[in-house]
């Protein structure tokens, strides 16, 4: 079977970046901002928030049954957070190489670049989040940043679109 192939078009993706209250409270965020920018992301929409116990919950409620669950939402709502919408060319997958591993001590050894071997503490206040699906992204995005709109997610149908 042919693959075909258009070399030069990629199409930009988009993803939920956050910076976690450890790295918020550690005042590492214009840090962790200039590597991300550095790195080839634009960042479209960002603001500081606070999460409440419900919406802690909520962003993580896949991990509702995890032993670690009550001390994550503790961690997250304990101080201010840093959302950011990023936008670059396989984006979800980019900005996950670049947060590292999720425990920061492994990070350390396995990659020691990435973000959270830079800025996190341990396997919990690890600096970052970043979305793992193009599912997730959409979700994560409409949490923090309600007025974005969904159709802003589907960069081939706006590329159609100015066409
Ligand atoms: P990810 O953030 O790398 O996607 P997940 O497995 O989705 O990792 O876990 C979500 C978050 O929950 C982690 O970033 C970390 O803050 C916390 N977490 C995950 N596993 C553990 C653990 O074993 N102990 C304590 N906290 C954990």
């Amino acid at each position: 079977v042919p693959k075909i192939v258009t070399p030069g078009l990629s199409l930009p993706e988009k993803t939920l970046a956050m910076i976690k209250p450890d790295a918020v409270q550690s005042n590492y965020t214009s840090m962790i901002r200039q590597i991300i920018v550095s790195e080839g992301f634009h960042i479209l929409e960002e603001k500081l928030a606070h999460l409440d116990d419900v919406a802690a919950k909520s962003f993580y409620k896949e991990h509702a049954e995890r032993s670690f669950f009550p001390s994550l939402i503790r961690f997250m709502t304990s101080g201010p957070v840093y959302a950011m919408i990023l936008e670059r060319e396989g984006a979800i997958k980019k900005w996950r190489t670049l947060m590292g591993p999720t425990d920061s001590n492994k990070a350390r050894v396995q990659a020691p670049d990435s973000i959270r071997a830079k800025f996190g503490i341990d396997g919990e206040k690890n600096s970052v989040h970043g979305s793992d699906s193009t599912e997730a992204a959409i979700r994560e995005i409409a949490t923090f940043f309600r007025d974005f709109q969904e159709s802003n997610m589907d960069s081939s149908r706006r590329v159609h679109e100015e066409l």
